[in-house]
């Protein structure tokens, strides 16, 4: 399983040492939210941050691209030293080629989609993405309820995984419950925000060590 750290829920006063301290926890990937204000009704995290955070860790690093026109920061992101790119093919309607450009760009390609949008919508990209990230919520906030209609498009992911060959990741309100059920039918990676690692009174590697000895 991979255990994925939503950093916007992160301290901002001292970022490089919630870096060291989540990588030391035994994180999988730093997950970094860019919102552009346009695609989301929010503003995320920005260029500094995936730099500052590059910076103080070798394990790999996510952008969660929730920006209109993904297109046109492939290349900013990819030397800024992200390893996963992820883009809304909601807002992009030549995601084909902006999937291709990540992977020219030496990165891994994924894909994040919306809770209302279907299978049948992106099925031809399977074969291009090595992730495939499931919103559980409406994507723009942390803090918010996960949607359990979404569960049937995540089931039917499962299935396809196996003939496409993606790692199948969720996020948006991943509780410990939501951890252990999806994880139990095959889902491989989870975005940690505020309902599972920030904000409780358990350190990092207490919650981290639980989920990963759960894991066995
Ligand atoms: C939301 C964003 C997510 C959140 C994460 C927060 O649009 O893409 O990555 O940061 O879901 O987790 P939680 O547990 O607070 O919902
Ligand atoms: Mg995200």
């Amino acid at each position: 399983m991979l255990f994925c750290p939503s950093m916007m829920c992160a301290s901002f006063n001292h970022l490089e040492q919630e870096v060291k301290v989540l990588d030391a926890a035994g994180t999988d990937i730093f997950h970094i939210d860019i919102m552009d204000g346009n695609f989301v009704p929010n503003f995320g995290m920005g260029t500094q941050d995936v730099t500052a955070i590059r910076k103080s860790t070798d394990k790999l690093v996510d952008v969660h691209l929730m920006i209109a026109n993904p297109d046109e920061y492939v290349e900013m992101f990819a030397d800024l030293g992200a390893d996963i790119i992820y883009i809304h093919p909601e807002t992009d309607i030549q995601s084909a080629r902006t999937l291709a450009k990540i992977a020219e760009n030496g990165k891994k390609a994924g894909i994040a989609i919306n809770p209302g949008t279907s299978i049948h919508q992106i099925e031809e990209l399977l074969p291009l993405v090595d992730y495939l990230m499931v919103m559980t919520v409406n994507p723009g906030f942390a803090g918010q309820k996960y949607l359990p209609y979404v569960d049937e498009k995540i089931k039917k992911l499962v299935e396809l995984k196996e003939v496409f060959n993606f790692e199948l990741m969720v996020d948006g309100a991943i509780s410990e419950p939501v951890i252990q059920r999806l994880s139990k039918i095959g889902v491989d990676g989870f975005v940690l925000g505020t309902s599972t690692l920030f904000g409780k009174e358990q350190s990092y590697k207490e919650i981290l060590d639980r989920l990963k000895k759960r894991e066995r």
